[in-house]
């Protein structure tokens, strides 16, 4: 293999919710001295920092990115720092600063140092109310009410201009909710399909914060790791798109959640006092017209709510009842 071949991935991010499983993916198909692992503040798990290298920055922070680009000698940058909705909706002026300045910066530093590829998560935060809510199509109305929806807007075009533009090799995916068992989720509008299960398995009861009938695209997190793996590897010959490929692997509303726990754990009761995270969820639709990723590069999820929802319950078991 050449110098060139070898892949020496920076993760950014690698502290939160998907960053945290996608590195350890990451670290068992590339090695784990080829994985650097990036947080900004808080404190890495003993698994990730036990498993390869890690260091702090900021990406709003251009020469904290750099500094580590050239000490690592990075050719591949999976940017996965991010502030979701709901934190956005409080702090519209740090979501922009992270997801926009801060993803400029990753560019930039991509193309300064000539790196093979990027990629930059999306989410159906792009969609609002103007969008076709069930089966949204890939090529529809991108009008999002939330400062995270925006950015994630302004980040897709943008990441589409570097390549179109600047030949760099930005590739992302439309991410829904996802759910997982690791590391909890930070802040966004879907966070309650991974905090119903915790509260399930620890309390046996649960207050909801969005309406029983609401219903949006969600995903394991094995799907979504495989997923964001599999783009990158993708043939750059078969796509069409670039950082803005729709995906999903279920849809369900809250109350079809809830009723698929009680099916594992009877006496579980779940009860509903939307706040306004109801808002961010009405904005966004209930399902996803993914067929263009499984054209492009052979999308295909494993998990649907039954098979999630039991490998949730049996990993939270084992962890909090055994
Ligand atoms: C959020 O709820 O903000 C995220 C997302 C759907 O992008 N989980």
């Amino acid at each position: 293999m050449s110098k060139r071949d070898m892949k020496k991935i920076l993760v950014a991010g690698a502290v939160g919710q998907i960053g945290s499983e996608l590195t350890m993916a990451l670290r068992e198909k590339f090695g784990n001295d080829n994985v650097l692992a990036t947080g900004r503040k808080t404190k890495p798990s003993e698994t990730l920092l036990n498993s390869g290298p890690f260091e702090f920055i900021d990406i709003t922070k251009k020469e904290t990115v750099e500094k580590v680009v050239k000490d690592y000698d990075i050719d591949t940058i999976y940017n996965m720092a991010a502030i979701l909705s709901a934190v956005g909706e409080k702090n519209p002026q740090l979501c922009w600063n992270v997801n926009i300045n801060g993803l400029y910066n990753i560019f930039d530093i991509a193309l300064e140092h000539k790196m093979t590829r990027v990629f930059v998560p999306s989410s159906i935060a792009v969609f609002g109310h103007e969008t076709p809510k069930e089966n949204t199509p890939q090529e529809t109305v991108l009008k999002p009410t939330t400062m995270y929806g925006v950015s994630k807007v302004a980040g897709e075009l943008l990441g589409d201009y570097y390549f179109k533009i600047f030949n760099l090799d930005v590739r992302g995916l439309r991410y829904p909710g996802i759910i997982s068992s690791e590391t909890l989720p930070g802040g966004g509008a879907t966070d309650y399909a991974v905090e119903i299960f915790y509260e399930a398995i620890k309390n046996k009861k649960y207050t909801c914060f969005v309406k029983e009938d609401t219903t949006l695209p969600m995903m394991y997190m094995p799907d979504c790791i495989k997923a964001s793996i599999d783009l990158m590897d993708a043939d750059i010959s078969r796509l069409k798109h670039h950082c803005d490929f729709n995906l999903t692997a279920m849809s369900f509303s809250a109350g079809e959640l809830a009723d698929e726990i009680k099916k594992h754990i009877p006496e579980f009761e779940c009860k509903y006092k939307p706040d306004f995270r109801q808002d961010i969820a009405d904005s966004w639709p209930s399902s996803i017209d993914d067929s263009a990723a499984q054209k492009e590069w052979g999308w295909k999820p494993e998990y649907d709510l039954s098979a999630m929802a039991k490998d949730m319950i049996k990993v939270l078991r084992k962890r909090y009842e055994e």
